[in-house]
Order: structure tokens, then C-alpha cells, then sequence
């Protein structure tokens, strides 16, 4: 299997050739046969270094049917045709080029590109799709003005929407339409965007600070239009926090959200055509958990900040992926935060880190922040690039402050602005507008790897000193050996341990006495940080806030960590104490060969007093009741075996279900309410609680419990309540009735659907594998239909690791066949799905070998895509 192909080098970058300075597209829209004509306004760039360079177009599953250059058609002879390119060796400075060419959407399952679902037109061109729609210079440097012609039948095809502002539109033959669209911002081909078909509209109007009128408008097939009322306010409410916060205004008439139900991702932000997939976009109470009106909150916010972080300032090439995408994950971020819990929102984004960065960091595709080299761009839109991305983002926020990282912000649109830029140029704004120097900052861009802080604490009575002893380190990743010291903002307290009191924080040298709660800077391999007037041995508080994506160890005690969950004022670091405790209490459990499965008793006690105090926020509360994930808890070990960890944890949770029966019982009963669903943070905190209760309850096999399930079953009147019985019973004997009963409530809508193939893919009962794939037999599913992919495969694949690691291997078998069957339909959602092979050195050896002879017969699949080939080569690599 060991063929080599070629990787893409970051320091390879070339400006073009040329720039393009318009383009004027026409589409002549048919599902097996449209037509695509291309006029290119060219010009040779100064930038590159070689003045005769060749012009050499991007192009992928095209038809070619001529190309004319001046007005002249060019002959076979002039220009070079290949499968992914197209030549044209010699070129005047200036000039025009009309390419018209032939592409087939219905068969364009890979879903990048122009393609059909559900009989309308959409695109997908992040990142390399708009060369599967015409030959053109793909690449993000290149920026040019386009306008849309789209020419469609219109009865089928009534609504025609192009990026920018619609200018102009008619009747023709044939009973066809068409509009054309402007965009006035140059753009790279990757925000370009076209939908046509059948769809409706939810509108509202948004007036800018500067008093400009937008329309603000959802668009999705009819029927739909009652569940978009979520997801309008979200965008009209993250218009407003852009402004409050950034002072960064919309800047076209119109902003368009189209919903579709067969998509790669969660979004995307095409310039003023925002396309997103039905699950970030449809919600009614009846159908959508509160996670999901979060989540719709978070990603409508996400595609919107991109306007300015991403459209407006692009990147120079895909390396710097994550100058966009951490950028405007953080921006996402704190809009949550803003209009939420702050601290739910923090700890939330802590834990999504450290189960799917982490993970990849550890394991074998990790790369940094800003990566070095890949096989295939789309590989490299994952959590590293992302969520790691926006910790390093928030690190110079807590480094610059909130003033001073606005004052970045707006000297980074001031010298970029319509201008495709890298990492560096970020930085560089930041730290001159602040005055600081973040040279060894930036190690956080090209390292990869999740450093560890090794701390401890020495208290001397009689100098009154607290010394705290910090060694940073970070274990060796694929091609990087050896790595320098972080500079590393470490948020801190001290607790006087007998008052529970912050103590102030006086470093050694220093006259007046500091904050109770201050960020220090860690630079050295080890630092030491001497507190001076510490009149009693503290407690401390340590990366609070999560003030670095770090891994810290520190000598808790058991006692330390019980007043931590008691005492912090930190919400995140008093979350972190009750993590820390069950974290080692389970890891510990799994080591020992046998010993006590019951619920320590200090454990028990803590978890009481969270139950029945009522003055901490009912949200934090469920955070810190929740056991850590199998995911999180697999990273922590090695030779795992999958089934011993799932018993340790599942005997945990029984039996603190038992412990705290009755005060869990008097919460459920305290929380659940009979009143209509609203969605705001205080309700979706409560119900976070007493579904927390209600899923520790149901560990319980009583009458009185079933009854309680039942009864929330049958009379919730929003998803979140009822989903959360549902999955209760999903691992119960007996459950089946109740999964019948939704299934043929909820057969006709699609997204709910996924929730009910997730809940039976994550089932702990015997015969997972089995279900799901007699699963895939239900009308509902199709391997086409990447949510359904998520919902059922992938699911089962990552998140069920009991039976996914079955010690028969089927697990294995499965997940290879799948990728092997979906690596023909759509490479990137095959390559998604091959990930969950990346955990096979961590499993114990018979496992491991099973899973290695897996990854083999996926990477010696000839024809493999180089999606699928970069996962699973990378993966075999890494146990060489
Ligand atoms: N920029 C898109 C992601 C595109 C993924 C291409 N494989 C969505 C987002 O991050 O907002
Ligand atoms: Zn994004």
C-alpha cells in the first residue's frame, strides 16, 4: 500500500500568476446538464516572479466546451487540457478569457460544488468546490468582483439567489427565468455561491447604527417557515452584538440564510448567501432540544461574524485557515457568552476541546493551529484549526485585554480590508496596536501538541510565602520532536483554606497587595512564582477560566478538590474541581484490578449539598454533576480496553444514583415544570438539572421511576424533555414501545429522525451493531445524506465505544465497510468517519491489531480518495 503522494507545502506559497479582476458568471441551470460561461477579466500579476508564467486553471469533473480568448476561440492546439487543469501557455498582460463548460449536478453526490437536493440547485465551494463548477484560479489570494446571471425553468426553479445584490431579472423561452446578481465586494472563489428551486421565505428588516435598512432573510423549502423564527432572531441579534462589540455593520442590502438538508458541514458564509444546513436552522420547541437552539444561536452567529473575519479579510491560502476560523469561533463565543450563561458557555467549550482537540493533538494527525503540509485541504477543517484556533485567539484577549483586543481588531480591518492575509499579519495587529512583543506567543501557531503544566505548591508558615513551582512541557508529535516553551497566561487564586476567603495575590518584590484573581505569564520551562503574606497554607485556584488550552497537574488532595467544588469563585475552576475528582476516581477504578465500586462517601456528600443548595445556578450544577465523558477518560490511558471503561463508569453512576436517590428525586420534582417551553438560558438551565437528575434517576430499576419517565415522556411538551426520556428508555429493557411510538410520530421530519437513529446508535444494550445496521435499512436513512451518515454511522463509531470496540472486531469491520462505501459517494464525509480508526494505538493489543488489519484494507483500497487516503495513511504511520 505505501504509494507516496504528493503533499502541498506551506512554505511553497506562490502569489498567482495572474489576477482576475471580474468575472461574470451565466448559468444555464438543468439537474443532469447545465451549461457554466465564465468571462474572466485577467491580468498578469507583478507579485509573481516569473513574467511569462503559464496561466494554469483549477478544474475538476468539467465538461470543457470552448474557450475564447479576445473574443477568439482558442484551437486545441493553444491551450492544454488535463484531468485537473487547464493550461494556457501564453497569455497577453491583459486580457479576456470566456470559458463555457458542461457540468451535471444529479450526480454530483460529493455535495462540493453545484449539486441538487431535494430537486433544488446549491452550491458548496469552501474550499476547493468552485473548480468543480468552472475552470478558475481556486485559490483564496485571488479576489475578484462577480455577477451571477441564473438562467432556470421557473416553474420548477421560482427562487434564484446569487451572492451580493439582486440587480436585474426577466423572462425568456421556453418558460424560463432569470436573475442577475452583483456583488460588489471582491471575493475569493470560495465565498461564491447560487441557489434555485422551490423556497420560501421568513423576513425581518435590521437597521445598522448607521441607520442602514438590511433585509434579513431565512429561506427553506415550504412547510418549513414556522421553524425559522429562531434562527432570524439569532442572525438579527448577532447584527446587533457585531456592532455593540466590534463596531462592524453588515454591508450589502441583503442577508440571505438558505437552509438544505444534504450538506458537508454545519454552514457556510458565502458572501451574502449564507447556505446551512436544516440543523442549524429549523427549530420549534416541539422538534429542536435546547442544545439545538444553541447550537443555532452559535452557528448562525458563527457565519455571520464571518462577514467581516473571513469575507471582507480572507486568507492568503489554506494554511492560514485558522486566521478565519479561530477568529470568528472566538467571535462565536463570546456572542454565546454575551447573550447567555458565560460560565455554562466556557465550560462547554472546555469540554467540546478536550474531547475532540485534545484527542487530536495526542493522536496521529495532529498539526498545528496553523499546519505545515496536507494531502487534502478539507481534512483540515477540525478542531485544532477551529477550537484550538479560538483559544489561542482568546489568549491574546486575556493577554491584551478587552479594550486593547478591540483596538487590534480594529487596526487589523484598518490595514487589511479587502485583502487576503496569514496568521502573522493578525498577530502583528494585535501586538502593534498594544505595544507587545508576541514572538514566543506565536509558538501557539506552529507547535502542535497540548502542553502540560506541572505545578506544585510549598507553603512556609514562617516566611508566610506560598511558592508555586511551574514546569511546562509538551510530548513530541508526528514530524516535531522537540518543543520550545509557550508563553502561557495562568489565571490564579489563592483560598484561605479554614474562611474559604480569596486570598489577595502579592508576588515576591512587589509593595501593595494585589487582585484576589490575577493572570500571570509563564515563560520558562520553569517558572517560580513566590506569593509573599499568605498568613495560612491556601487552597489554590489554577487556570482559572481555562486561561490556556493546557493539560495541569497539580497534588490535589482529594479534600482539596471537595473544597474547590465548595468553595471557588471561579466557575469554570469550581466545574474543573468536580471534573478532576471524578476524572482520577475513574481512572483509578479502571486500574485497580478490584475493589469498591460504591460512591465515595465525600463524593456523595458533595454531590448533596450541589443538589440541595439552591443558590448556585441550576446549570453549573448539572455541568458538575455529569461524570466525564468514556472519550475524555480514554485519553487519560493506554492499552484501553473499551468494555472495562464503560463498566467502571456506567457502576459509578448507579451507584451515586442510588446514594443521592432521594435528593435527586426532590430536584427532579423541584425542577419540573407543567408550564409552555421557553427557550432562554434560565429555562434551558433548569431543564438541563432536572434532566441530569432524571438520567442518574433512571439508572434505577423501579416502578416509581418508569412512571416518572413515562409520564415526562408522554407529556412534554417540547423536545428537550421528551428526548430526555426517550433516551433513558432507549437503555432500558422494555424501551423499544417508546422508540416505535416516536418513529411513527416523527417519520416526516427528518431531523428528528437523526435523533432517534443517534439515541438506538449510542444504545448500551446488547446488539448495538446489529440495530444499526438493520437501521440503515430504514426509510428515513441514506448513505447520501450526510446528517443521516452523522446520525447513525458516525455515531455509533465514535461515541458508542463499548460496542464500536466489541472485543469480536465487528465493530471494526463495520466502520471499514462504511468508509469504503462512502469514500465512492462523498470522500470527505468517508474521511470524517475513518477518524475513529485514529484511536487503534491506544487500545490494548488484541484490539489494536484488529483495527491496524482494518486501517490496512481501507488504505490498500485502490481508487481510494485522497480525503480517505490522508486519514488512513497518517493513522497507520503513527504505529509504525
Ligand atoms: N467555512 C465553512 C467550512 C467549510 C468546510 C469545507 N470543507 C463553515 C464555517 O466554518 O463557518
Ligand atoms: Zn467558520
Amino acid at each position: 500500500m505505501q504509494e507516496q503522494r504528493q503533499a502541498i507545502q506551506r512554505l511553497d506559497y506562490t502569489p498567482p500568476p495572474f489576477l482576475i479582476d471580474r468575472v461574470d458568471l451565466t448559468f444555464e441551470l438543468e439537474e443532469t446538464n447545465t451549461r457554466v460561461l465564465s468571462r474572466l477579466v485577467l491580468k498578469r500579476n507583478p507579485a509573481h516572479p516569473d513574467a511569462g508564467a503559464p496561466l494554469v486553471l483549477n478544474g475538476e469533473e468539467l465538461t470543457l466546451e470552448s474557450i475564447k480568448l479576445d473574443g477568439k476561440t482558442l484551437d486545441a492546439s493553444e491551450f492544454a487540457l488535463a484531468d485537473t487543469s487547464l493550461t494556457i501557455p501564453t497569455l497577453p498582460d491583459e486580457c479576456i478569457l470566456e470559458i463555457a463548460t458542461r457540468i451535471n449536478p444529479l450526480a454530483n453526490t460529493a455535495l462540493s460544488g453545484l449539486y441538487v437536493s431535494n430537486g433544488n440547485f446549491f452550491t458548496q465551494c469552501e474550499a476547493e468546490g468552485f473548480r468543480r463548477i468552472t475552470w478558475y484560479l481556486d485559490r483564496p489570494d485571488v479576489m475578484a468582483k462577480f455577477t451571477t446571471t441564473i438562467i432556470a425553468d421557473k416553474t420548477r426553479y421560482p427562487v434564484l439567489l446569487g451572492n451580493g445584490n439582486r440587480v436585474d431579472q426577466g423572462q425568456m423561452d421556453r418558460n424560463r427565468h432569470w436573475v442577475k446578481w452583483v456583488d460588489p465586494f471582491r471575493k475569493p472563489s470560495y465565498l461564491f455561491a447560487l441557489v434555485a428551486g422551490k423556497l420560501v421565505v421568513l423576513s425581518d428588516r435590521h437597521t445598522t447604527a448607521s441607520g442602514k435598512n438590511v433585509n434579513v432573510e431565512v429561506w427553506v423549502e415550504p412547510g418549513d417557515v414556522e421553524k425559522c423564527h429562531h434562527a432570524l432572531a439569532s442572525a438579527k441579534a448577532a447584527m446587533k452584538w457585531d456592532e455593540d462589540r466590534f463596531g462592524l455593520e453588515y454591508d450589502l442590502d441583503t442577508y440571505m440564510i438558505v437552509a438544505v438538508s444534504d450538506f458537508n458541514m454545519g454552514a457556510m458564509e458565502n458572501k451574502g448567501l449564507n447556505i446551512f444546513n436544516t440543523k442549524y436552522v429549523l427549530a420549534r420547541p416541539e422538534t429542536a432540544t435546547d442544545i439545538d437552539f444553541d447550537g443555532i444561536e452559535a452557528v448562525v452567529g458563527h457565519e455571520y461574524f464571518h462577514n467581516w473575519t473571513g469575507n471582507r479579510v480572507t486568507c492568503r491560502d489554506w494554511f492560514q485557515l485558522s486566521l478565519k476560523e479561530g477568529l470568528t469561533v472566538f467571535r462565536d463565543q463570546e456572542f454565546s457568552s454575551d447573550i447567555g450563561s458565560r460560565a455554562v458557555q466556557r465550560i462547554g467549550n472546555v469540554r467540546t476541546l478536550r474531547e475532540y482537540q485534545f484527542p487530536e493533538d495526542a493522536g496521529p494527525q495532529a498539526h498545528p493551529v496553523r499546519p505545515d503540509s496536507y494531502l487534502e485541504i478539507n481534512n483540515f477543517y477540525t478542531a485544532t484549526v477551529y477550537e484550538k484556533g479560538s483559544e489561542v485567539v482568546r489568549m491574546i484577549y486575556t493577554l491584551t485585554g478587552k479594550e486593547g483586543f478591540r483596538k487590534g481588531m480594529d487596526l487589523y480591518f484598518k490595514r487589511h480590508d479587502g485583502q487576503a492575509v496569514t496568521c502573522d499579519d493578525f498577530v502583528a495587529a494585535m501586538a502593534d496596536a498594544n505595544g507587545l512583543d508576541l514572538t514566543q506567543f506565536k509558538r501557539w501557531y506552529s507547535q502542535s501538541g497540548t502542553p502540560r503544566l506541572d505545578v506544585e505548591g510549598v507553603y512556609d508558615a514562617a516566611a508566610q510565602t506560598f511558592t508555586l513551582t511551574v514546569k511546562q512541557g509538551c510530548p513530541a508529535t508526528p514530524g516535531q520532536p522537540e518543543k520550545q516553551p509557550y508563553l502561557i497566561p495562568f489565571a490564579l487564586g489563592l483560598i484561605d483554606r479554614t474562611t474559604g476567603a480569596e486570598l489577595p495575590l502579592t508576588l515576591e518584590g512587589e509593595t501593595v497587595p494585589g487582585a484576589t484573581s490575577r493572570v500571570l505569564e509563564l515563560k520558562e520551562a520553569t517558572e517560580r512564582l513566590v506569593f509573599t503574606g499568605v498568613a495560612s497554607h491556601p487552597v489554590p485556584s489554577l487556570l482559572r477560566d481555562f486561561s490556556a488550552p493546557v493539560k495541569l497537574d497539580y497534588p490535589y488532595t482529594d479534600d482539596d478538590l471537595v473544597f474547590l467544588i465548595a468553595n471557588d469563585t471561579d466557575p469554570f475552576a469550581r466545574w474543573e474541581a468536580a471534573n478532576t475528582y471524578l476524572t482520577r476516581l475513574l481512572l483509578q477504578r479502571y486500574q485497580q484490578e478490584s475493589g469498591s465500586n460504591a460512591a465515595p462517601t465525600q463524593l456523595v456528600a458533595a454531590f448533596d449539598k450541589l443538589l440541595t443548595q439552591d443558590r448556585l445556578d441550576p446549570a453549573l450544577v448539572a455541568l458538575m454533576l455529569q461524570l466525564p465523558s468514556e472519550q475524555f477518560l480514554f485519553e487519560a490511558l493506554s492499552d484501553v480496553d473499551p468494555s472495562r471503561l464503560h463498566a467502571v463508569r456506567q457502576s459509578l453512576k448507579q451507584s451515586l444514583a442510588r446514594e443521592l436517590r432521594s435528593p435527586l428525586l426532590a430536584t427532579y420534582q423541584r425542577l419540573h415544570s407543567t408550564e409552555p417551553y421557553v427557550y432562554n438560558a434560565a429555562e434551558a438551565g433548569r431543564r438541563s438539572l432536572q434532566n441530569v437528575a432524571l438520567d442518574y434517576l433512571s439508572e434505577l430499576d423501579e416502578p416509581r421511576i418508569t412512571e416518572l419517565l413515562t409520564n415526562q415522556y408522554r407529556h412534554a411538551d417540547n423536545m428537550t424533555d421528551k428526548l430526555a426520556a426517550l433516551s433513558a428508555f432507549s437503555q432500558r429493557e422494555g424501551g423499544d414501545q417508546y422508540l416505535a411510538d416516536f418513529a411513527a410520530m416523527w417519520q416526516d421530519d427528518p431531523l428528528v429522525m437523526d435523533k432517534w437513529f443517534t439515541l438506538q446508535a449510542l444504545s448500551d444494550r446488547p446488539g448495538a451493531l446489529a440495530r444499526v445496521q438493520q437501521l440503515m435499512n430504514h426509510p428515513a436513512f441514506a448513505m447520501t445524506n450526510p446528517n443521516k451518515v452523522r446520525a447513525l454511522i458516525t455515531a455509533f463509531c465514535n461515541r458508542n465505544l463499548a460496542s464500536f470496540h466489541a472485543a469480536d472486531g465487528y465493530g471494526y469491520a463495520f466502520a471499514a465497510d462504511r468508509v469504503l462505501d462512502l469514500d465512492k459517494i462523498n470522500p470527505q464525509i468517508a474521511a470524517r468517519l475513518a477518524a475513529c480508526f485514529n484511536r487503534w494505538t491506544r487500545v490494548e493489543p488484541k484490539r489494536r491489531a484488529m483495527m491496524k488489519a482494518e486501517l490496512e484494507r481501507v488504505a490498500g483500497q485502490p481508487g481510494l480518495s485522497s480525503d480517505t487516503y490522508e486519514i488512513v495513511s497518517k493513522a497507520l504511520q503513527a504505529g509504525a
